[in-house]
């Protein structure tokens, strides 16, 4: 039997919105908001119709954020730089902007966040392992550090303030896993709007960090720690293991290999810092 759709959302604030994910989840959220307020510094497509309000906006303006989020009931904080960069161009949109994103929802009385987070803010773990939410951070890039910052910031307006985060640490969300590390960390779109509806509608979530990924068949990240939100995957790489594996495995000592975050881990050093 399929589960009653949950009671709309007044409005919604989706950040990153002319992104890979954001295109998709503008689409896959329509049921869980009356209004989509959909935000970017990239150009995004036009409204749809009156369910969507287009809303440019650069993270690292701080007035411009306080605008952005008054009137909204929840944020879905998908903005910013998503690989690695130099620190000063990871520091506008994912460091200064994750403090606006918060100190807008204080300000106007938003009391819940999702948070897209990464593998990359535990990146250096081992391919061998087998970690929780517990485990210790161990970022492999300025932007994996950013993120530990936006879970650290997360955890912050909790406990100061009350206002409840879930952070996504999203694997490899993609169409399809485009090489072997991803058979590990590939977490379909459909699974990603699952985790975002429970991220928004479990009761108390507190600050939870929770490892967005499928149910594939090998992970080294064990969700057991968010279990209260009741994320339950539908899809694993399996089906692509076929054509994944016609692809050479990395040499043993490859980076791709070792770490979690996989190539990350070797970014960098850029010039002199
Ligand atoms: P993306 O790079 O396609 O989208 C990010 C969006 O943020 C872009 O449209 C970009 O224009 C926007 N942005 C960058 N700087 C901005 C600024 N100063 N002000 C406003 N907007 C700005 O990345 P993708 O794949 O869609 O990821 C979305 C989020 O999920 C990112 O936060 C990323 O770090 C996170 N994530 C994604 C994963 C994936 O597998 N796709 C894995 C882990 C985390
Ligand atoms: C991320 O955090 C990135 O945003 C995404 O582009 C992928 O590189 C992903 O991690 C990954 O680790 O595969």
């Amino acid at each position: 039997m399929s589960q009653p759709s949950p009671t709309p959302f007044n409005r919604l604030l989706l950040t990153g919105a002319a992104g890979g994910l954001g295109k998709i989840l503008r689409e896959s959220l329509r049921p869980y908001a009356r209004v989509l307020r959909l935000s970017d510094i990239a150009p995004m497509a036009p409204a749809a119709d009156e369910s969507e309000e287009i809303w440019p906006c650069d993270l690292a303006d701080k007035t411009a954020v306080h605008e952005l989020v008054a009137g909204v009931d929840a944020i879905l904080h998908f903005g910013g730089v998503s690989v690695e960069r130099p620190f000063e161009e990871v520091l506008g949109p994912n460091i200064c902007g994750v403090f606006h994103i918060y100190e807008a929802a204080r300000r106007h009385g938003v009391k819940r966040v999702v948070f897209a987070s990464s593998n990359h803010v535990i990146g250096f773990h081992g391919q061998d392992q087998v970690i929780d939410a517990n485990a210790p951070r161990r970022p492999d890039s300025y932007y994996g550090l950013s993120k530990s910052y936006g879970e650290d910031m997360a955890s912050f307006y909790f406990d100061r303030y009350g206002i409840e985060t879930v952070s996504l640490r999203i694997g490899s969300s993609f169409p399809e896993p485009q090489n072997h590390r991803m058979l590990n960390t590939w977490l379909s779109y459909a699974d990603l709007t699952q985790l975002i509806e429970r991220a928004l509608y479990t009761p108390q979530v507190g600050h939870t960090v929770v490892y967005g990924v499928s149910n594939n068949q090998a992970v080294w990240w064990d969700n057991r720690l968010a279990s209260h939100l009741g994320y339950q995957p539908k899809d694993s790489s399996e089906t692509f293991r076929a054509q994944v594996e016609r692809q050479p495995l990395p040499p043993a000592d490859d980076p791709a290999r070792l770490y979690q975050g996989g190539a990350f881990a070797a970014s960098g050093p850029f010039g002199d810092q």
